[in-house]
């Protein structure tokens, strides 16, 4: 018989069978978190991203020592572009398009040092790292059939931005049947009122999207899901 663990949240109690979760951490990259990097050449304040650092490392390791499924994903495109719609390469500030040199190397292309994840969330062996050229990670990427091979059915979505990459993810998750909990502390966004909206969007209506919950809720639950009885 399936034990379920349940995390308290918004709008409602979370529930899911820890046999068929997944932490799924949205482009936790160098080039939107470190100083120097894309994001910040942009005049981003990459101290707001930074703050989910160390909620997140924390989340992580709860997770592994859990064995719950790591899913890390990256935005970014190949050195010929040939994957980067115009629409999306003549978009913002001109001076610093996808592919141009940046401080950490060419702009949001794989195999660059500033696409890379930071050094804090490294992925480790046995966890799997998904390239995604858009901002979405279920668009052109293997991410579904991932999901489907390991039996998931619920994610804890965690990484950034909260109103890009991960609202746009959520979304296609939801869409595609997938119970969310978006991990408060554990996303960020360069501004603080679409942090906020963002995480009250999810939860609206009573849970359009998902759910919402702190790192702490979800790693009592995590824990307590592979405690040992105390019969034993
Ligand atoms: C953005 C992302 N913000 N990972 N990417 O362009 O949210």
């Amino acid at each position: 018989m399936t034990a379920f663990s349940r995390v308290p949240a918004q709008p409602g109690d979370f529930i899911f069978d820890p046999n068929r979760v997944a932490l799924l951490i949205i482009d936790m990259q160098r080039d939107f978190l470190y100083p120097g990097g894309f994001g910040e050449s942009l005049g981003n304040d990459v101290a707001l991203l930074r703050t989910v650092i160390e909620p997140l490392a924390g989340l992580l390791a709860t997770a592994r020592a859990a064995g719950i499924p790591v899913i890390h994903t990256r935005e970014g495109h190949r050195p010929d572009l040939s994957d980067c719609p115009p629409a999306k390469l003549l978009r913002g500030d001109p001076a610093q398009r996808i592919g141009d040199p940046g401080r950490f190397g060419r702009i949001l292309i794989r195999g660059e040092y500033g696409h890379d994840i930071i050094d804090e969330l490294a992925p480790v062996d046995g966890e799997m790292v998904i390239d995604k050229p858009g901002k979405g990670a279920f668009y052109a990427t293997e991410l579904a059939d991932a999901l489907a091979d390991r039996g998931i059915r619920s994610l804890l979505v965690t990484g950034v931005t909260t109103e890009v990459c991960v609202h746009t993810t959520v979304r296609e998750a939801n869409d595609r049947g997938f119970e969310c909990l978006v991990v408060s502390d554990c996303v960020g966004s360069y501004f603080p009122e679409f942090q906020r909206v963002g995480l009250a969007m999810i939860a609206a209506q009573g849970g359009i999207f998902g759910w919402v919950a702190d790192s702490a809720a979800v790693r009592a639950a995590l824990t307590s899901a592979v405690s040992p009885s105390p019969a034993q």
